[in-house]
């Protein structure tokens, strides 16, 4: 082994991933991957599909304690499915202890989970692979320039979004794609609410079969806001209601976050200039109107 990984894996996560990366200031994605890292540790071989944090590994370096492996965009849950089975084969071999078994991890961004990889993570998941699926969601295609994904949500302006418009399509619900699935575990989490996020990974941590977390994931380069925001707009995003903190255990969705008195979704949506086009030169009533309507039919279907 070099000195130099040697040195890095002496050195804790937690400093690890906050240092000498290529990530912008303030990402919300690597706020949620870096509180998920801190659980789940270095007995993990993470697989990470194509995206902004392939940007963390630059072979054969990796600011992780523990493996990494690189896939194209499409094929994170096949690259896990063959961890999964080496291990497998490992341990039956006597050639790994199983009390030195590792977890498949594959990370994604939405475009990835939403779009190019679905076919592959739709049949790791019909396979019942045992692998927990990390998706930070930053809402659209981060590294390549922030165009539209299919999680983009309605109204945001992106590069592929035309001068003036904002997205036309609603976000792809990827939570209920994988409940539809009928998976082992699903949930959703913000970084800016760590405890909730703790919480499920914990308990996705203790099970095994194929298990989501799903992490919303502000951008302050693609969404147009100050990296010190970020924190806060995660938070409104939960308070608003447009971001519904829940998990999916035995055939049952609970929401862990109920927000009694909802903030209206524009103190969300006016933080971030992806939406400016909606309140300058003159409020875009209309989308508003349906953005906001959107929220509450989620909320009024929660409550019956
Ligand atoms: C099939 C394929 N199409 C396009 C690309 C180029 N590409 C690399 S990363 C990326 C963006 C991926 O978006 P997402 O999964 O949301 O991750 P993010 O960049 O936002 O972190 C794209 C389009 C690719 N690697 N493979
Ligand atoms: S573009 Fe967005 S998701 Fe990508 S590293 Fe920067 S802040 Fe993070
Ligand atoms: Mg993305």
């Amino acid at each position: 082994m070099s000195p130099t990984i040697q040195r890095m894996k002496d050195l804790p996560s937690a400093h690890l991933l906050g240092s000498g990366t290529a990530m912008c200031a303030g990402c919300g994605g690597m706020l949620s991957l870096h509180e998920t890292y801190d659980l789940l540790g270095a007995r993990t071989v993470f697989v990470n599909a194509a995206s902004c944090m392939t940007l963390l590994a630059a072979y054969p370096y990796t600011p992780f304690p523990g493996s990494w492996l690189y896939t194209a965009m499409a094929s994170a849950p096949a690259g896990a499915q063959g961890v999964r089975d080496a291990l497998d084969i490992l341990i039956a071999q006597g050639r790994l202890a199983p009390e030195e078994d590792l977890t498949a991890v594959a990370l994604t961004g939405d475009g990835s989970a939403t779009g190019i990889g679905l076919s592959a993570t739709s049949g790791a998941i019909d396979r019942g692979l045992d692998f927990l699926y990390l998706c930070y969601d930053n809402e659209g295609y981060g590294n390549t320039g922030q165009q539209s994904s299919a999680a983009t949500p309605l109204g945001a302006h992106t590069a592929t979004s035309g001068p003036a418009q904002g997205n036309a399509a609603r976000k792809k619900d990827l939570f209920a794609i994988w409940v539809a699935h009928q998976p082992v575990y699903a949930a959703t989490v913000v970084g800016a609410d760590a405890l909730d996020l703790a919480k499920k990974i914990e308990k996705a941590r203790a099970l095994k079969g194929p298990r989501l977390i799903h992490a919303l994931a502000p951008c302050p380069p693609g969404w147009d806001f100050d990296p010190a925001d970020g924190v806060e707009i995660g938070r409104l995003a939960v308070k608003t209601g447009i971001w519904p903190l829940k998990e999916y255990l035995d055939g049952r969705i609970v929401h862990t976050h109920v927000p009694r008195s909802r903030l209206p979704v524009e103190e969300y949506l006016k933080r971030q200039g992806r939406f400016r086009h909606l309140f300058e030169p003159e409020r875009d009533e209309a989308t508003l109107t349906l953005i906001q309507a959107q929220v509450d039919a989620y909320w009024a279907q929660v409550a019956a």
